[in-house]
């Protein structure tokens, strides 16, 4: 069975592939990229579940083939959730990591390390050309440095640290990163809903 994937960033592929994979879904998975012509869903949600399941329809629709998406982002408690469904284009710029990085740290720069929880979310959405719809949610619990960390990962990894950690999530591996992650934990729980749904 074919499974698209409908997602142009590169860092989640990777990841999902990986997670995937370590699941044992025997499913072949195609990224968007297969589908040049298909133009991107505007993200119109409120919440990563919206944004999941938008993504996720309008791939199947266009390929009628099942489709994964996911819509992620970092919530910080003392901005109320911010930058949360905004967290691609917190500085503007759609996708630029390290701009984003920057803002946010300069936004919190007088807020001290008590007051400085946040969290990763991810919502996995499934959804089949037929309409039928499946969203778990996936979150990763951690406090923000005050300077980046770390070279892995992507986005705000370098200055998540996990609760329990004493790394940012770009000083673990992946594999470390994936065993823990909001990303990790939302496929691996929409794993049997697509060996139920898709096979
Ligand atoms: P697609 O919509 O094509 O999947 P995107 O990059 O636009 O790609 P999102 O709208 O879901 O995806 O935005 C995700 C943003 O949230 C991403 O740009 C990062 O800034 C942040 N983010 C999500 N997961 C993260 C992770 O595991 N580590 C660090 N930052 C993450
Ligand atoms: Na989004």
């Amino acid at each position: 069975t074919r499974l698209v994937l409908a997602t142009r960033n590169a860092h989640k592929v990777a990841e999902l592939h990986a997670i995937l994979a370590d699941a044992g879904l025997g499913v072949e998975l195609v990224g968007a990229d297969a589908y040049p012509e298909i133009p991107d869903v505007r993200e119109t949600g409120v919440t990563f579940a919206e944004n999941a399941l938008l993504k996720a329809h309008a791939l199947a629709q266009a390929t009628g083939l099942p489709a994964v998406a996911d819509d992620s982002g970092l919530c910080v408690d003392v901005l109320g959730g911010a930058p949360g469904i905004f967290s691609a284009r917190w500085a503007g710029k759609h996708g630029d990591d390290r701009a984003n990085l920057e803002l946010l740290l300069a936004q919190l720069s007088d807020i001290d390390t008590p007051h400085r929880a946040a969290h990763f979310m991810c919502a996995a959405a499934l959804a089949l050309p037929d309409g039928t719809e499946r969203v778990v949610e996936g979150r990763l619990l951690g406090t923000l440095r005050f300077e980046p960390h770390g070279a892995n990962g992507f986005g705000y990894d370098p200055i998540l640290q996990p609760l329990g950690e004493s790394r940012t999530c770009a000083e673990l591996t992946a594999e470390e990163k994936n065993a823990i992650s909001h990303r990790g934990l939302a496929f691996r729980a929409l794993v049997p809903v697509v060996r139920e749904l898709v096979g």
